[in-house]
């Protein structure tokens, strides 16, 4: 290849994270050898129906990571590489919240937002900032001790910073400076072998894991590699089969007879690893830390703004219904819940405006359908048959879940005082430090959605009536 493009970039990048990583947490090889074995096998099994959130191909290749930084100025710096990927701040969360599980930190994922890049590759990365100045966490001694030690580490080179600027103006890189970005942007995920100080570690993970996993070394590094599953409940089994210990649940929606709806996910717990520590004294110390773990993730259709309110009420319910029988089995709750309030077809969840999808004119109308009458809604031209529905698959990720996932690899609980005030953060905040705006993900997918129905409309010969569709509006046509 003489020249990279931004895609290939990014598909290089994602393999090599998952050359790096395999080798650091070698459960993970075995994580995608039993997701890749189960997809095989759900495809035959369902046929065109295993694909309909996805080609196998892209669904095999794909891949979230997870890294955990410290600074806004390390945030924006990591932004610049992944701008120079394809990759663009997508959804806000904030994970300080959850009453039981408050990690000191705030997220977006960067992630390509247009459907052709996604299905070149999907790649994207769940990136975790440390909040220093959250008194509920850092009292103000600590805060500046960690402020100090945040900004002496320097993690990435400023040679990797200028490739990046270089790949973003030119969307993409010549071979030899694509080889250089490739390894040197992957180098700086690398676990490093640097001896990590004992007191200062042991001192931050007493607040919480995640702010010694950050702040607690000199540098960063990926957390964790996600592969995607056709079958995750199939996983959940065999793994635990394969003698590897899986956290307690399936994160998200339960599994259910209707549509699979945003994302379902799982991990096996975090592995000890090997870590050198420095004592007080200047000696070095072998002894291991626990906070990497392997993840896997089972995809489905994107909720708009309405589903995803039904959603958290939903979750809502199946714990208000588990106060009253602490014995029964979440699933089986939640599946209850689920089918009560959701209704169970891709075309009932498009019509109740529950979730997002692209719509196109069916094969044997042709180019035009002389009978399409102009006022008739997208909910009467699909019955009619003039048009189909395609599920947009939900690309991003889900708070609670995130926050689960953060909590049930911690082995202490850490210490907050959640009745002190916390430090404000918002999109519009993250938006600031990244000088790019951090997109809703509600946004993007109205966009997709209603860009599949101009389409459809001017295939169909019927007057545009784009304009009438705002982001998260009720799709009429
Ligand atoms: C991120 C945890 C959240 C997900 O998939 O929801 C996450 C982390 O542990 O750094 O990865
Ligand atoms: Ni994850």
């Amino acid at each position: 290849m003489t020249f990279w493009q931004t895609w290939q970039l990014r598909a290089a990048f994602a393999h090599r994270m998952a050359s790096c990583y395999g080798r650091e947490v070698p459960a993970y090889n075995t994580l995608v050898d039993v997701a890749a074995e189960i997809n095989r096998e759900v495809l035959e099994r369902d046929g065109a129906a295993a694909q309909r959130l996805g080609r196998i191909d892209r669904v095999t290749a794909e891949r979230h990571g997870a890294i955990r930084i410290g600074t806004p100025a390390e945030l924006r710096a990591v932004s610049v590489i992944f701008q120079a990927l394809g990759m663009h701040p997508v959804g806000f969360y904030d994970l300080r919240e959850g009453r039981d599980s408050a990690v000191p930190v705030i997220s977006t994922a960067f992630r390509p937002v247009d459907a052709a890049e996604l299905s070149r590759n999907p790649f994207r990365m769940f990136t975790s900032l440390l909040v220093t100045d959250d008194r509920r966490f850092f009292d103000g001694d600590l805060q500046h001790r960690l402020d100090t030690f945040l900004d002496r580490r320097s993690l990435f080179a400023p040679e990797l910073l200028s490739l990046a600027d270089r790949a973003i103006s030119g969307a993409g890189l010549s071979d030899p400076d694509a080889h250089r970005f490739l390894d040197l942007a992957t180098a700086s995920f690398e676990l490093s072998s640097e001896p990590v100080d004992r007191a200062w570690y042991t001192e931050l993970e007493r607040i919480s894991a995640v702010a010694a996993d950050i702040g607690g070394l000199g540098s960063t590094h990926i957390n964790h590699l996600t592969p995607r599953v056709l079958d995750i409940d199939e996983l959940y089994l065999r793994m635990s089969a394969r003698g590897i210990t899986m956290i307690d649940t399936i994160q998200g929606p339960p599994r259910w007879a209707g549509p699979d709806l945003l994302l379902r996910q799982t991990s096996f717990r975090a592995l000890a690893e090997d870590r050198r520590f420095r004592l007080a004294d200047g000696t070095i110390q072998p002894g291991s830390v626990r906070v990497r773990f392997g993840e896997v993730e089972a995809r489905g259709i994107a909720a708009t703004p309405a589903g995803r309110d039904l959603y958290d009420a939903m979750l809502v319910e199946v714990d208000r219904r588990r106060l009253d029988d602490p014995q029964a089995d979440w699933n089986e709750l939640a599946a209850q819940v689920w089918a009560e309030k959701l209704p169970d077809t891709e075309l009932g969840l498009a019509k109740a405006d529950l979730a997002w999808f692209t719509y196109e004119v069916a094969d044997h109308r042709g180019c035009s359908a002389p009978t399409a009458d102009p006022d008739a809604t997208v909910a009467q031209l699909t019955d009619a048959g003039v048009l189909t529905v395609t599920p947009i698959v939900y690309e991003d990720f889900l708070p609670r879940s995130a926050a689960g996932i953060f909590k049930s690899n911690l082995t202490a609980d850490g210490a907050v005082e959640l009745d002190r005030p916390g430090v404000a953060r918002d999109a519009g905040w993250l938006s600031d430090i990244l000088g790019r705006a951090v997109a809703e993900p509600a946004d993007l997918y109205a966009a997709q959605q209603a860009a599949s129905i101009a389409a459809a409309r001017t295939r169909l010969g019927l007057p545009d009536r784009s304009g009438a569709v705002t982001p998260a509006s009720r799709s009429q046509m």
